[in-house]
């Protein structure tokens, strides 16, 4: 018998844009495909002109690497695992051919992925390398109120040149992201996105034979400018982003027939994206980082 059990994680864009837009934007009643955030706010200092400047790629250095959400080394001291995030602007390949002004954690979209287990302590320091201020939300986790990266509501930005630490437990397990909480609009559309996942301490489902992280984004390139895509006239994308990649661009993902496969679809930007597996089914276990309760009898 043929099966592939999949088991799919989403977090909704819908959340994101909420979130991303800052503490102004009420939740979308809206119920069509796309939701529009309510009201084009800004976070910070800067007015909606900003947002819709181009980031041109004058002075901006080609990333090193060329394959987005790899895994975040860390270092371990007094028995917290410590890593280490340098904001920056790259210039960055969607496709072989085109190339976007990114604002990235250490020069990759998305950014490198931050792989703990449930009730780790972590510590994260974030330098500041991009011409703007920033700051760093942890989506979904449950992180003290100081840590939670809301620009003059928990912290004070972290200024260009600055350095910040944040350190927290990680919990509850599940599928997570980091990204930035200053003009999301912008830094968000860009590229400061990145997954963070949290093993659960006790396995409770069947371990996967294949576990792949999809972080779902748009892009907007016009004659080598890039704009934060956004949902409204003159904003659109052109591209549509697998993990910082455009078909063809994209990465297959080959699977041997009978093993257990998780995918963990990650809606970054601000356009819902509906995934269909062509051809076989999959079972959808999580949503925003908490299992889908078992259906009733
Ligand atoms: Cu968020």
């Amino acid at each position: 018998m043929r099966t592939i059990f999949l088991i799919i994680i989403l977090a909704f864009s819908m959340l994101l844009a909420a979130c991303a837009t800052n503490q102004t934007a009420p939740v979308s009643t809206d119920t069509g495909p796309t939701p529009t955030p309510a009201r084009m706010t800004s976070s910070g200092n800067a007015g909606m002109g900003h947002m819709m400047e181009p980031l041109g790629p004058e002075g901006v250095s080609p990333a090193t690497q060329d394959k987005g959400g790899q895994s975040l080394p860390f270092h371990i001291e007094n028995g917290v695992k410590v890593f280490e995030i340098t904001t920056k602007p790259v210039l960055w390949n969607i496709l072989d051919d085109v190339t976007v002004t990114a604002w990235t954690y250490n020069g990759t979209v998305p950014g490198q992925l931050i792989r703990v287990t449930e009730g780790d302590r972590v510590r994260i320091v974030v330098k500041n390398e991009l011409p703007d201020p920033t700051t760093i939300h942890w989506h979904g986790i449950e992180v003290p109120n100081a840590m939670d990266g809301v620009p003059d509501v928990t912290q004070k930005p972290i200024q260009p040149g600055e350095t910040f630490t944040y350190e927290f437990i990680a919990k509850p397990a599940g599928t997570f992201m980091y990204h930035s909480h200053f003009e999301g609009d912008v830094q968000v559309g860009t590229g400061l996105y990145a997954p963070f996942i949290i093993e659960p301490k006790q396995e409770t489902a069947p371990r996967p034979d294949v576990d792949v992280t999809l972080m779902l984004a748009e892009s907007r390139v016009v004659n080598g400018q890039t704009f934060a895509a956004m949902p409204m006239a003159g904003m659109e994308p052109n591209y549509f982003t697998i993990n910082g990649k455009a078909f063809p661009a994209t990465e297959a993902i080959t699977v041997k027939q009978g093993q257990r496969v998780r995918l963990r679809f990650i809606g970054m930007g601000q356009f819902v994206h509906p995934m269909h597996l062509h051809g076989f089914p999959f079972k959808i276990v999580a949503t925003d980082g908490h299992p889908v309760p078992p259906p009733p009898n």
